[in-house]
């Protein structure tokens, strides 16, 4: 099969429903360390495979965030070392992957034979798959999927709603990013209208946290620090923090949020202790600085807006660096 590539907002109904159709044993997949549009886009996507017949496996590489466990299902979503190792899958449908590294381990099931459907909205996606379907004007996978289900005319019931209206909310972070649409308020809208209750979602991710999830913001915001005249906001996170505040690693989610809360800031950074002498970085910002490519500098990638690399230097060295790159970028020299 000859590859094909739709680098459009329309889903290429037709030539997805074939593939389809003619699939027998699908493997569905997302990225390692799934978030809310790669669990809840998985969790819709195998619901449709399973309603048109299917045979469909679910796997995960990395675990489920404990405030993803009320979506339906989402707790059978099997970890790819439990999953037998001569399973074998004609099609795999890969969720949110701009390349197949990024599925981890669970790319073991991929070889010459595989029928594999890339479906996403990273810019940086670089189309591995036979059939590769990327909108990077989609706010996030889910809005994608709701798109071709409307197209096929595919009724969507409440827990898959429940899974799109999840995909979505987490990856407009609250319907605030700039790819947030009219259109993905008009497919919120109908989410509602199957049933979805927009403030217990939220609240459920959200409002939420472990009391050691909130004690370690506490320790992070207290080390706050700005450079280049207020426009950079640096979060650091030591692995001491973590301890004492009794948390694990996870619950650092969504902390990086913090960096844009205060007037001025335009870029907002995450540093994390990782190893000793590896650090992760998340990058945020705010419309007119793309943080993409500053990630891209340090082999990450992402979003415009939201980003990530993972710097193979200590903690204190990472930091001085990115501190650095953006002197440049802010014309701060
Ligand atoms: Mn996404």
């Amino acid at each position: 099969m000859n590859k094909q590539i739709f680098n459009q907002a329309n889903p290429p109904a037709e030539e997805l429903k074939a593939i389809i159709d003619n699939a027998v044993n699908l493997l569905v997949v997302s990225h390692i360390d799934p978030d809310g549009d790669a669990l809840g886009s998985q969790l819709a996507f195998a619901q449709y495979l399973k309603d048109c017949g299917k045979s469909v496996t679910l796997v995960r590489h990395g675990d489920i965030p404990e405030k993803y466990h009320f979506l339906p299902e989402v707790l059978d979503i099997p970890h790819f070392d439990t999953l037998p190792n001569n399973s074998t899958f004609d099609t795999v449908i890969a969720l949110e992957c701009p390349e197949f590294k990024r599925i981890g381990q669970a790319s073991c099931w991929i070889n010459d034979e595989t029928t594999v459907v890339n479906i996403d909205h990273h810019r940086d996606n670089v189309l591995e798959a036979v059939y590769n379907w990327v909108n990077i004007k989609a706010s996030s996978v889910g809005e994608m999927i709701f798109e071709y289900f409307e197209a096929i005319n595919y009724v969507v019931e409440l827990p898959v709603a429940i899974c799109l209206y999840t995909a979505i909310l987490t990856d407009t972070g609250r319907f605030r990013y700039n790819v947030t649409s009219q259109r993905t308020h008009e497919i919120a809208g109908e989410l509602v209208a199957i049933g979805v209750v927009s403030q217990e979602v939220c609240d459920t991710i959200y409002f939420n946290n472990m009391p050691t999830t909130v004690s370690l913001l506490g320790k992070v915001l207290h080390d706050i620090e700005f450079y280049h005249n207020g426009k950079l906001c640096v979060l650091t996170l030591t692995k001491e923090m973590y301890e004492k505040a009794g948390a694990q690693s996870s619950e650092s989610d969504g902390i990086v949020d913090y960096t844009l809360y205060s007037k001025g800031v335009e870029v907002g950074l995450l540093v994390k202790e990782f190893t000793d002498s590896k650090t992760k970085v998340s990058m945020r910002s705010r419309d007119a600085i793309n943080v993409s490519a500053i990630a891209n500098k340090f082999n990450g990638g992402g979003h415009y807006n939201a980003s990530g690399c993972l710097i193979e230097k200590p903690l204190s060295e990472s930091k001085a660096l990115l501190i650095e790159t953006f002197k440049e970028v802010f014309n701060d020299g």
